[in-house]
């Protein structure tokens, strides 16, 4: 097993890492950049390496400095978390060069699944269903009216290096084929530098059910099940839950062998979650491959009884796989909210600045992976998520009433935060119902404004407290805000604006 682990990323996700090295034994490296100097993640590493300034590609983008890290502090092995390096096949590669353990899959692997139209290639021969669409990328504008016709209208126009919904576009009539054509190829060159693109059949509705699976370097793989992950918004993710309330155990079984399929076609290897649409006749179609450990990884945790990292590290180390898919099973409910440093009562604009408070929730079955603590201070630089909310429970209702409380009873002061939007959110008829899909947040939610209470005392109260909380003298007791005084105190003291942004 690897003595010491070099992190090569920040906030909570560094955090979580370095926590299973301490659990495994294994000492952890953290790096960071200027903005992040007071980070969690620094604070809980044994070591931690200043890497360059604020922006990203002078610092967790910039791989000699990462590499030099390395080489200065004697780690075997770097886990990349996710983003940044995390699905870079140049960064595993260097680091294979290097004699260093990339925790993730081989390079080889990891440069077939991140080119769109390769992957689908090599799924669709493998027998895994694709959607409909062109088997490679468009040489021509007549070439696509073709392809389009055979399709059928609608169509989809997306980006081959693509992801994150960059480059895509609807296209309805052939009328409307050419305009959106040089538009989506437009996008495609200017977000990842090729403007290769193809054509799909437009699904409409559908929900995005991912699988997880793991491969170690011995040829053994197993799935640990599905995330239903419909609930985005602007291809960013808000809510995820396992099981999905739209399988059967039939399609459970179907999905989970495809998904299995499909990395090992890829000769891939480590952790990997295999995207799929399923339409509304319940047809499933593989989608990407996410080559990283995902933000919403937790809710497979609890549901599984399996330590994701662990398993990462153990394969990286050349370990077998020690599950064996038929003692897997997943047990109770779990639901992931996002806490992200956006405003979104106007349009999820980014919030940054100090947090002067913080009270996370706790209790049975609550889970927080936080990268946060009350004082630190949120800088502009990077992707605006805060913390994960992650809750079980034996049941689908009781685990939405568990993250109910649990939305509650959290406390973020100084800076907005999403969390007044996610209580509506698992509040909704629609989503207590099971009824989740892609087209949830756009249907329910355009326009979000908090409703907030009317009470100006309640209001006053809290404002005090806050302003209390700020100018506290060294050695005083912080303010205490009861709930049996208040009506919803917690509710609105997250909701309140404080701290320079009001
Ligand atoms: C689609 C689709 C409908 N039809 N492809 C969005 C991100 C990218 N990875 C794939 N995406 C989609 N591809 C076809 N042929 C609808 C989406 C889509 C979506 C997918 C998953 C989760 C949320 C989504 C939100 C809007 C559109």
């Amino acid at each position: 097993m690897f003595k010491k682990i070099l992190v090569a990323n920040r906030g909570e996700i560094a955090v979580r890492v370095i926590r299973a090295c301490r659990e495994m034994g294994i000492a952890s490296v953290a790096v960071y950049s200027e903005a992040d100097r007071s980070s969690l993640h620094v604070q809980m590493a044994d070591e931690a390496v200043l890497i360059g300034p604020p922006p990203a590609v002078e610092s967790y983008l910039a791989v000699d400095r990462i590499v030099e890290a390395v080489r200065a502090t004697g780690a075997e092995a770097v886990h990349p978390g996710y983003g940044f390096l995390a699905e870079n096949p140049a960064f595993a590669r260097r680091l294979e060069e290097e004699g260093i353990v990339f925790i993730g899959p081989n390079s080889r692997a990891l440069a077939l699944v991140g080119d769109k139209v390769q992957a689908r290639q090599t799924m669709s021969e493998a027998g895994i269903p694709v959607i409909p669409g062109m088997k490679s990328v468009a040489a021509s504008i007549d070439q696509c009216a073709r392809e389009a016709l055979r399709i059928g209208y609608p169509v989809m126009i997306k980006a081959s290096a693509g992801g994150g919904g960059k480059g895509m576009r609807i296209v309805g009539s052939e009328e409307e084929l050419r305009p959106a054509l040089e538009a989506g190829m437009r996008e495609a060159k200017s977000a990842f530098g090729d403007d290769s693109i193809y054509l799909e059949k437009y699904i409409e509705e559908p929900r995005h059910v991912e699988f997880q699976v793991l491969a170690d370097n011995q040829g053994n793989i197993v799935h640990l099940f599905e995330r239903e992950c419909s609930i985005q918004r602007r291809h960013q993710k808000i809510v995820e839950e396992t099981p999905s309330t739209a399988l059967t155990p039939e399609l459970r079984k179907a999905m989970g062998e495809a998904a299995k399929k499909a990395l090992q076609v890829a000769g891939y290897n480590n952790a990997g979650t295999v995207e799929f649409l399923l339409d509304r006749n319940r047809n499933f179609y593989f989608l990407e491959v996410n080559a990283r450990l995902q933000v919403e990884h937790p809710i497979t945790e609890l549901v599984c009884g399996i330590d994701l990292v662990h398993e990462q590290i153990r394969i990286a180390a050349g370990e077998a796989l020690g599950i064996k898919q038929k003692d897997l099973n997943q047990r109770g409910q779990a639901i992931e909210c996002r806490i992200y440093a956006e405003d979104p009562a106007a349009g999820f604009l980014p919030s940054s600045g100090k947090i002067v408070f913080l009270k996370e929730p706790q209790g049975p079955g609550v889970r927080v992976d936080s990268g946060i603590y009350s004082g630190y201070e949120v800088p502009i630089y990077y992707d605006p998520i805060l913390a994960k909310l992650i809750v079980w429970a034996p049941t689908r209702r009781l685990a939405i009433a568990r993250m109910r409380a649990a939305l509650e009873d959290y406390v973020i002061m100084g800076i907005q935060t999403t969390i007044p939007f996610l209580r509506d959110v698992v509040s909704h008829p629609s989503f207590l119902s099971g009824e989740t899909t892609t087209n949830f947040i756009p249907r329910h939610f355009e326009n979000w404004q908090e409703n907030r209470a009317g009470d100006e005392a309640l209001q006053l109260a809290l404002a005090l407290a806050a302003f209390y909380e700020l100018n506290r003298p060294p050695g005083a007791p912080p303010p205490t805000i009861r709930a049996r005084d208040l009506s919803s105190p917690w509710k609105t003291l997250g909701a309140w604006r404080i701290g320079g942004k009001a």
